[in-house]
């Protein structure tokens, strides 16, 4: 089943999502009685907070990987809007936890999201209900299969990324993903695999929906912006880096600095590892996915799966 359509402006609404049961206001429902009324908040000003987590197949059954950064990350989110959330640490881990049960997956995607509810309309939120739900769903390699094997297709993105001081970027807001839906839109439509976002003086910040590391002389450089959500694959990465001996210097970088980089890679818990192969038209390293791309990517991929157990510390597993 396509579970994301990454093609742009093809709103055809061919293949529904198939999330089975969905956690919704505390109580496992099916799909189909998970229901909003349009006139929500959320729908109409982008009110909402959500994460994206992974779940992954190991030896002793689903595991959540870092689903305690993820729930802190989503109460902060929350915070930083000024909503108050529905639900606490314990509740929105056990809704999570459940979830993934109820529907029987052994890897998955999990997405909580709050959202202020259809009470009132116009900006203040006061009024509006704050609603919780889990919804865990099959999504399989985020850039395509091919830009793993091959290296992704980057293109600098035309829309800025938002400043601090215009959008709360810490927070994974509804309303901030609009900058996201635009550069990613206008990358694929280009035929590029993702957009790279700059700031407003030319630093670079992110993918639209990953953070970005160069790799040059042996050094692996995180690349760091004020802007940039903080990445728990991020934090995953410069720890499995340092743990693999790899000297790490976080650091801001521009555009030019990426393209003289020996490799790219970017990662996200949708992305997890993706190398990049080209970045505008011009080939990084000998333009194929690196090797040190590649290796961390194993390396990650076998962290989450529980096959390292120095890095056990990151999993809950579902059972
Ligand atoms: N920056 C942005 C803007 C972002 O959305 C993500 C996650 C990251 C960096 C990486 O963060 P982390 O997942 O904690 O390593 N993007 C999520 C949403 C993707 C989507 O299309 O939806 C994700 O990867 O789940």
């Amino acid at each position: 089943m396509a579970v994301k359509s990454k093609t742009a402006s093809t709103n055809t609404g061919a293949s529904a999502l198939d999330a089975g049961y969905i956690w919704f206001n505390g109580e496992l429902v099916p799909q189909s009685e998970a229901k909003v009324s349009v006139l929500t908040h959320a729908l109409h000003y982008g009110t909402s907070v959500f994460e994206g987590i992974r779940a992954y197949e190991t030896a002793k059954g689903p595991a959540v990987f870092r689903l305690q950064e993820h729930t802190k990350r989503l109460l902060d989110s929350a915070k930083i809007l000024g909503m108050k959330p529905p639900v606490d640490t314990t509740e929105i881990d056990h809704a999570i936890l459940e979830t993934i049960k109820k529907n029987g997956r052994q890897s998955c995607y999990i997405r909580p999201l709050m959202w202020y509810g259809a009470e009132s309309l116009g900006v203040d939120p006061t009024r509006n209900r704050v609603h919780f739900m889990v919804a865990t769903l099959p999504w399989g390699v985020y850039l395509g299969e091919e830009a793993i094997q091959k290296g992704a297709h980057l293109i600098t993105s035309s829309w800025r990324r938002s400043p601090g001081d215009v959008m709360p970027t810490k927070s994974k807001a509804g309303g901030n993903y609009v900058n996201s839906v635009l550069a990613n839109q206008e990358a694929r439509e280009n035929g590029f695999d993702e957009a790279l976002l700059l700031d407003k003086q030319g630093f670079v910040a992110e993918g639209s929906g990953e953070n970005i590391f160069m790799y040059r002389d042996g050094v692996l450089y995180p690349i760091v912006h004020s802007v940039n959500l903080r990445g728990i694959t991020r934090d995953s990465v410069i720890q499995l880096a340092k743990w693999m001996g790899t000297p790490v210097e976080a650091t801001m970088a521009t555009r030019d600095e990426l393209y003289m980089a020996d490799e790219v890679f970017m990662v996200g818990t949708a992305a997890e590892v993706t190398p990049i192969a080209s970045i505008d038209r011009r080939p990084i390293g000998t333009g194929v996915a690196g090797e040190y791309s590649l290796k961390m990517r194993e390396t990650y991929m076998k962290a989450v799966t529980g096959q390292l157990p120095e890095f056990q510390k990151w999993l809950t597993y579902v059972t």
